[in-house]
């Protein structure tokens, strides 16, 4: 079993000062990533190379994932699903670079007795960061394995304290035709929402994460704050939050709008519920030849199986 103990949770080391410097390398790093979008000649790699350290930031040995292998960096900073910048997925690599990051806000509102707007740089010292390697399986049929740097969730419910009404989660992420490119596009109302059932947005493996890889997020990878469920297809962990809203009633995701029956609201990643298009059985780890069996919820099902307890998960995909 996975499941935490109060007395396991590492603190973290990060200090504000050490968050300043990391925020003014992370500035330094954005404007080159800005000059390099203004020149596509730059190779993507240079662009790669600048780091923006998150330091103190310990490993969770108990979301450690004996025996797999993380993905390289640069796989995950150059094979992205972000629509915002473009439908193929070397577009946000390429694209990305425009969004700005500094001042950045998320709105914590909607059934809540304490709602609050908070700085991002706030809302990264309300819980200790820590460092854990989750598998993330896309729809599509992909997966990777990455070291993620942020906190559960439940830190972030707990202060904003919801009412009795909040049952549901709702995430808006940002949609600026200035600095997005793909928002132009009409593949989804935008902006991208998804949502949550209260308990599992309060589940420890939902994190809510700034970093990865021991740095800040990328701009491709959701910088500066997304979400990763680990146990439900990728298209629910949003990127680039600007709103977190509790509400009575099941939200309407932005892929539930646009294909309802092909994106259900638990997307809960399942080998025995195939896309109506195709096979969800088995999947390609990125890196890796052939293929790989899909476990149920992505393999985390010890964690997060009793969340759905009685549950038709052919009806409830
Ligand atoms: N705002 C937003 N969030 C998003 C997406 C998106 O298009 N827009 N794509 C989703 C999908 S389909 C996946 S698989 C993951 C991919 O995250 P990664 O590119 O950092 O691996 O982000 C998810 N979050
Ligand atoms: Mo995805």
């Amino acid at each position: 079993m996975l499941i935490r103990r109060a007395s396991d949770i590492v603190p973290s080391e990060v200090t504000p000062e050490s968050l300043f410097r990391a925020r003014r390398t992370w500035l330094g790093r954005a404007a080159l990533l800005g000059v390099a979008a203004a020149a596509p000649a730059l190779p993507l790699a240079s662009v790669m190379a600048q780091g923006a350290r998150l330091a103190g930031v310990k490993p969770n040995p108990h979301y450690a994932l004996a025996g797999e292998k993380t993905n390289p960096v640069t796989e995950f900073r150059s094979y992205c699903n972000f629509y915002e910048f473009g439908s193929s997925k070397s577009d946000p690599a390429q694209y990305a670079g425009t969004l700005k990051l500094r001042p950045w806000t998320v709105a914590v509102e909607g059934a809540v007795l304490k709602p609050r707007t908070f700085d991002v740089d706030e809302l990264m010292r309300l819980a200790a960061l820590e460092e854990r390697v989750y598998r993330l399986r896309c729809v599509e049929g992909w997966s990777m394995v990455i070291p993620w740097v942020g906190f559960p969730l439940s830190a972030l419910i707990q202060q904003v304290q919801p009412t009795g009404q909040a049952k549901y989660v709702e995430f808006t992420t940002l949609a600026d035709r200035a600095q997005m490119p793909g928002v132009r596009s009409g593949i989804l109302d935008w902006p991208y929402t998804e949502g949550l059932r209260l308990d599992e947005a309060m589940h420890p493996l939902a994190l809510l994460t700034f970093g990865a890889y021991g740095e800040m997020l990328a701009p491709q990878n959701g910088a500066p704050v997304r979400m990763v469920l680990p146990w439900k297809y990728g298209f629910k962990s949003a990127k680039s939050i600007v709103r977190i809203r509790f509400v009575e009633h099941e939200p309407r995701s932005a892929w539930m709008k646009a294909n309802p029956t092909e994106y259900g609201f638990y997307a809960n990643v399942n080998p025995n519920v195939d896309h109506p298009r195709w096979s969800q059985a088995s999947e390609r780890r990125l890196g890796e030849f052939g293929k790989r069996k899909t476990l149920l919820f992505n393999g985390y099902g010890e964690q997060v199986a009793s969340l759905y307890a009685g549950m038709d998960l052919q009806k409830f995909y």
